[in-house]
């Protein structure tokens, strides 16, 4: 198995609640080690650019507007499967389908605030980290 490094989000619903540190407890008692990470309240344009490829959903907008609602607690995680794993914990998109014990299904209340993001494959990972942290390799050369 190999390791990787992805792109985590949590949203401003869960900063809202004070529970980053409950989520970041997720990720390390799971293996997945937090190798940058920043608060940052997003502007309309970087949230926009960031959600790009949803661009001509229907909820894009709502989208944007709840990414920039608060604060966001960005972070690079790694480890085995760092992309996979970080989903796994995440749970399903729509809370109320996600498994018992997932992020979203402890911390989240309907689809449009689910508490997390996760990069859901090797190139949005690559891109996305990017975005947050230029410069910073997706590999961790170890
Ligand atoms: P993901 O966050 O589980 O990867 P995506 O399909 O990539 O889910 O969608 C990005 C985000 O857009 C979701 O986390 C959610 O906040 C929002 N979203 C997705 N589908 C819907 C929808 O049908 N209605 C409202 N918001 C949605
Ligand atoms: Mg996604």
């Amino acid at each position: 198995m190999a390791i990787e490094r992805t792109l985590s989000i949590i949203k401003p619903d869960a900063v809202a609640k004070n529970v980053i540190g409950k989520i970041y407890s997720r990720f390390e008692t799971n293996g997945l080690k937090i190798v940058a990470s920043k608060m940052a309240w997003l502007s309309a344009q970087e949230a926009g650019q960031f959600y790009a490829v949803h661009k001509e959903r229907p909820f894009f907008k709502d989208l944007v507007d709840f990414m920039i609602s608060g604060p966001v607690m960005i972070q690079v995680l790694e480890g085995e499967n760092a992309i996979a794993k970080n989903r796994e914990l995440m749970g399903a998109t729509d809370p109320k389908k996600a498994d018992p014990g997932t992020i979203r299904a402890d911390f989240a209340e309907s689809i449009d605030a689910n508490a997390v993001h996760g990069s859901d494959g090797a190139d949005t990972a690559a891109v996305e980290i990017g975005f947050f942290f230029p410069g910073m390799n997706v590999f961790s050369g170890r």
